[in-house]
Formats: C-alpha cells, sequence, structure tokens
C-alpha cells in the first residue's frame, strides 16, 4: 500500500508543533529518540526527521513527498515545490536591524554596508529591488553578533519577540519577508499520494479551524 512521505524538522523550533500538529490530526506517530523515521500507525504515513534546510532539496527530489517547513526556508532555497497550505505556528519575520543608535533611513543607509545574515538569496533580493548595493557576509548562526564584532554594520535575520536584537544593541528597522511554518508538497505527486495528501489536508484544515 502507497504511503506518503512527511518530511518534518528533527528538533529545534519546528518539531515539536509539528509533532502536536499530527497528532491533533488523529495521525498516531511514535517519535523515537535518533530515529531517522517512523510509520504513523493509523495512517498512510512515514516520518522522516530531517534539518529543516534540508526538508526543500529532500521534497523537490521525491525524498520525501511533502514536509512542513518555515516559509523563511522555502523562498530562501527556492526549489521547485509547491506551498499547499499555512500552518498557523513557526511565525516570525526576517528583518534588516542595525545598531541602536544609527538612524536608518530606508534601504539607502545600506549602500556600501556589509549585511550579516544566513538569508543571502533574500537579501540580495531585497536590496535589488531597492537598488542598493551593499556586501553581503552569509554566516551560519550567531548572527547578531556580527555588528559586536566588527564584521558588519547591519545584519538580516530572523525576529519573533525582538529581544535577540535587543540584548545585543540592535534595532529592526525593515521587516524583508513575514514567515510561518507551512506545507508543502513535490509537484509530480502520483494520483495515490495526492489522495493521501488530501485526507491529510482535510485534517489539518479542520485542526486549523478548532484552534481559532
Ligand atoms: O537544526 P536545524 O537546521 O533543523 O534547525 P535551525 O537551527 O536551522 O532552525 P530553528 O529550529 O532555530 O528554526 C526553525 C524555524 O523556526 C525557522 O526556519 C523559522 O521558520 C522558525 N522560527 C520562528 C524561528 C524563530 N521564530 C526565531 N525566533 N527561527 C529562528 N529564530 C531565532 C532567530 O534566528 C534569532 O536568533 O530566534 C532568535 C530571535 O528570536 P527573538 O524572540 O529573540 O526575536
Ligand atoms: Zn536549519
Amino acid at each position: 500500500m502507497t504511503k506518503l512521505r512527511i518530511g518534518i524538522q528533527k528538533s529545534g523550533r519546528l518539531h515539536e508543533d509539528s509533532m502536536k500538529l499530527l497528532k491533533e490530526c488523529g495521525i498516531d506517530v511514535s517519535n523515537g529518540v535518533n530515529k531517522l523515521k517512523t510509520e504513523a500507525s493509523n495512517f498512510p504515513l512515514e516520518v522522516f526527521f530531517l534539518r529543516d534546510d534540508d526538508i526543500p532539496q529532500y521534497v523537490e527530489d521525491a525524498v520525501a513527498d511533502i514536509g512542513i517547513v518555515g516559509e523563511n526556508v522555502v523562498y530562501e532555497k527556492n526549489k521547485r515545490i509547491t506551498v499547499v497550505e499555512k500552518l498557523g505556528f513557526g511565525k516570525c519575520r526576517l528583518s534588516v536591524a542595525v545598531r541602536k543608535g544609527d538612524d536608518y533611513d530606508g534601504p539607502a543607509f545600506l549602500e556600501g554596508k556589509r549585511i550579516a545574515t544566513t538569508y543571502p538569496v533574500l537579501v540580495d533580493r531585497f536590496l535589488k529591488e531597492h537598488g542598493v548595493s551593499a556586501d553581503i557576509h552569509e554566516i551560519s548562526g550567531s548572527v547578531e553578533i556580527a555588528p559586536g564584532i566588527g564584521l558588519a554594520e547591519a545584519i538580516c535575520d530572523l525576529v519573533s519577540s525582538g529581544s535577540t536584537l535587543f540584548m545585543n544593541g540592535l534595532k529592526e528597522v525593515h521587516p524583508i519577508l513575514q514567515s510561518q511554518a507551512v506545507l508543502v508538497r513535490n509537484n509530480g505527486l502520483d494520483q495515490d499520494r495526492m489522495d493521501i495528501l488530501h485526507k491529510l489536508l482535510f485534517r489539518i484544515q479542520a485542526v486549523k479551524k478548532a484552534r481559532n
């Protein structure tokens, strides 16, 4: 029998809510620690636990049929996959931030400056849209410390409460993307898999309604 393979974050900010969503959909998935994959006992679903950054590629390559990942990752990776449904958790925004004392008067402030980020593709698009040329420094983590150590004059990073920026003497000046967790799918799913996806979506939509 065909099973739908879903990629979800192995650990991190989206893991718990992704598992909870499946559970509220009435799908029993055991979460074995350090397991790479598991199967639902009462729904044709196989769950792969992955790094969030890898999920778009796995879904494009049909290693997984569907996945749960932040829109920030979906648009940064820019793979040929389809966003099927917004899931209402993992909400944050990708924002430009500068030092607290700086006079930011619009994107032109960034002209000729160094911007540290984990999202070079989205930052590059933002700069191009505003006709600004700046130096993008791609770093893989702790972006918020870059201005303090003299690596960059500005950063572009995910923000939710704003406390990380505040604690590092920075201020948010320009949101460039609003993000939340979404369900994505491979573009070439066969009919059997589409049928299972529709059953899953029906349940997800019911859960979302009940939460509102
Ligand atoms: O190990 P893996 O690669 O899977 O995980 P990861 O470390 O890359 O990602 P993780 O678990 O940190 O985040 C997964 C997803 O959660 C992100 O891709 C977003 O879609 C979503 N999300 C929601 C966030 C935040 N809110 C968030 N606040 N991801 C990261 N942050 C970080 C941000 O980078 C900054 O360091 O939290 C800090 C800011 O938070 P505040 O509350 O201080 O503003
Ligand atoms: Zn990641």
